[in-house]
């Protein structure tokens, strides 16, 4: 009788070495002391941090998160919601992060109507261009069949320096990244360019990790060691041109009720990233008007 050929060991989901190093035992602490010591180039200057995405990608859960873990406790003053298809989010608001009794951190988010694949449903293409360029006032109803037009009293015609947008970021989901449509990525595209011309820097985070990769799910430190989760990030790198470095995987707060520390390090992680994102852009436009 011959000997049966033994079966190869099914290969490793995991890397041997990370592929991007996180000291998980002192980033935190040195990472939120960097965001508490930020200060904008100019006195009363804010960086304006612009959400976008695919409807429910965690853009309301990522406000959340930050908040969460710059006052030390679960916050969820952005309504997050696990709805189907259509976005939760319907008006455009701006979220402040308090840092003491008195005084907010500064910078800012803003929260916007997700986007969806088909035509006239999700936030409309134009407003995300409006809103960048600050012309969209506090609370406005996003109207996915028509975009703000100028005579709208939501429209913001005198700009002031804090009303433009400095960083945009694409909230962007792990788990469901294979079954974006193209159409959606042609809008990713299209607002991405927008945002270029007007030489606002942008960052990707990458959300629901623990979603997309179970040995993510059991260990966020695993994160970096991930076969998967590099391959997804590599595919958003090339389907809608952001580059590796500017893309931050997180995994959000969203059903439980106490911090933790690995979460929090990959939440300032992908906050200091957007922060230094939005300084050089203020550095920049100051630049330009002297
Ligand atoms: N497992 C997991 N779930 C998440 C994560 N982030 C968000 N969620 C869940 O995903 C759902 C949608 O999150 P939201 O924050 O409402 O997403 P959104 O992008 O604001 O959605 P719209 O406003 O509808 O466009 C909620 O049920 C969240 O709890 C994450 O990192 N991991
Ligand atoms: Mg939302």
């Amino acid at each position: 009788m011959g000997s049966k050929a033994s079966k190869p060991a099914p290969e490793s989901p995991l890397l041997d070495e990370p592929w991007r190093e996180v000291n998980w035992s002192e980033e935190k602490q040195r990472d939120l002391q960097d965001v508490k010591n930020y200060k904008p180039p100019t006195e009363g200057q804010q960086v304006r941090i612009l959400l976008h995405g695919p409807a429910g990608s965690g853009k309301s859960s990522f406000i959340n998160s930050v908040q969460s873990v710059l006052n030390d406790r679960m916050y969820r003053q952005a309504l997050a919601a696990n709805t189907f298809g259509s976005s939760f989010t319907k008006k455009y608001t701006t979220y402040k992060v308090p840092k003491d009794k008195d005084t907010f951190y500064p910078f800012v988010f803003n929260d916007i109507m997700g986007l969806e694949s088909r035509e006239q449903t999700g936030v409309h293409v134009d407003d995300v261009k409006l809103a960048l360029k600050g012309h969209m006032k506090e609370d406005y109803q996003l109207n996915p069949q028509s975009k703000l037009s100028e005579e709208n009293q939501f429209y913001k015609r005198h700009l002031e320096p804090n009303d433009k947008v400095h960083v945009l970021v694409l909230i962007i989901p792990a788990d469901t990244l294979g079954i974006i449509r193209h159409e959606l990525v042609q809008k990713i595209r299209e607002i991405r360019t927008a945002a270029s011309d007007l030489a606002i820097p942008q960052i990707a985070v990458m959300t629901k990790i623990d979603k997309a990769c179970p040995e993510i799910g059991r260990d966020l430190k695993n994160v970096y060691r991930s076969k998967y989760l590099k391959g997804k990030m590599q595919q958003l790198s090339t389907d809608v041109g952001i580059p590796m470095n500017c893309i931050f995987p997180v995994k959000n707060y969203h059903e439980e009720t106490k911090l933790n520390n690995d979460v929090d390090t990959l939440i300032l992680n992908a906050l200091t990233q957007i922060i230094t994102c939005g300084d050089d852009h203020l550095k920049f436009l100051l630049n330009q008007s002297d």
